[in-house]
């Protein structure tokens, strides 16, 4: 059964697909999958290459990039669903590269249904890397996961035996907001400012200003650019500014071509 759905979603175009059982997954922070999809036994995890667009200065040009991994891997995780309930007879569900997640001040907004670099080590699809991501043995670090649940009672696959990440320390120089500078933890407010200056902070800290503003100055506020990406971002979700620990890392870097 595993191999006709490993051959389903490499046929659809995923770059690599690894397996999860329910018993095996575990998250220091994400909820129990029972309390997700009650009767969940397993997880089929796809891994994606990032395009070269994370490379580009322009960051409009690097976010668009994701988007277009977005856009497909929505399409595989609903094509991956129908073939379980089809194909096995499965009940199925899907879990996003990103959003929705739940949004509440106790987590930040920063903690996933389901989290999927923990999915994806136990799926032997990667280990964590020195930037607290997953290193892929043939994607490197440019690689986005997402997943499907299912009632399928699938095994899960071999770890990786050995972490890619040679602990060559780029990604954590060369990281803009200092943000890796403690082993195993990411500053997630360092990170955040920096990655999504037009998150929720971004536009908590405008309205906030623009709510006690004058007349004259919320007029000038609308025209500011950094309301102008605030608007873009409440148009396209999310829009990450910085890609650099996932770029810089020379990991597998022939592979995506
Ligand atoms: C919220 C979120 C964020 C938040 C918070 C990150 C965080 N602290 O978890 C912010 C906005 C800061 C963020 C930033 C980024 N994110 Co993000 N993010 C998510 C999201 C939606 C949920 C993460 C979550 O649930 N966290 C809560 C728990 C799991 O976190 P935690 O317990 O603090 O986890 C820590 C431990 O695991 C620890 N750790 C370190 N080493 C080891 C080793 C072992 C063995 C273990 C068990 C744990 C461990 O490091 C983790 C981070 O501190 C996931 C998607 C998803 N659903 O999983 C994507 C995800 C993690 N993000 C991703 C990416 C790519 C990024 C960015 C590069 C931004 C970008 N341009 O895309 C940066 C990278 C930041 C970094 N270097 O850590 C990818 C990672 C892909 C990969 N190759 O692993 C994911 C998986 C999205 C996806 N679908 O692929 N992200
Ligand atoms: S996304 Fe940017 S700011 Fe966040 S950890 Fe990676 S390099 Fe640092
Ligand atoms: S840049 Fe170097 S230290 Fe960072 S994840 Fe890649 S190999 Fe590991």
């Amino acid at each position: 059964m595993k191999e006709t759905i490993r051959r389903f979603a490499l046929d659809l175009g995923v770059d690599d697909v690894g397996f999860v059982s329910a018993r095996d997954y575990a998250s220091p922070q994400s909820p129990p999958l029972d309390t997700i999809f009650p009767g969940a036994r397993s997880l089929v995890v796809l891994a994606y290459g990032e395009l070269d667009s994370c490379d580009s200065p322009d960051s409009h040009v690097a976010m668009n990039g994701r988007m277009d991994l977005m856009e497909f891997s929505r399409s595989c995780n609903y094509k991956v669903s129908r073939h379980l309930q089809r194909t096995f007879g499965a009940r199925a569900m899907t879990v996003p590269v990103s959003y929705p997640m739940e949004m509440k001040e106790e987590t930040k907004g920063a903690v996933g249904q389901v989290s999927l670099r923990h999915a994806a080590v136990t799926a032997g699809l990667g280990a964590f890397g020195s930037h607290n991501i997953v290193v892929h043995p043939r994607l490197g670090s440019r690689v986005v996961f997402s997943a499907v649940l299912s009632d399928l009672d699938l095994s899960t696959d071999p770890a990786l035996e050995k972490n890619p990440c040679t602990e060559c320390g780029l990604c954590v120089r060369e990281c803009p907001a200092g943000a890796l500078g403690e082993p195993g933890r990411t500053d997630l407010m360092k990170c955040i400012r920096n990655s999504q200056p037009y998150g929720l902070g971004g536009a908590i800290r405008f309205w906030s200003r623009f709510g006690e503003a004058a007349a004259a100055e919320r007029k000038a506020m609308l025209k500011d650019s950094h309301f102008w990406r605030l608007y873009q971002a409440g148009h396209i979700g999310p829009q990450y500014f910085c890609f650099k620990c996932m770029s810089v890392c020379p990991v597998g870097r022939a592979a995506t071509a």
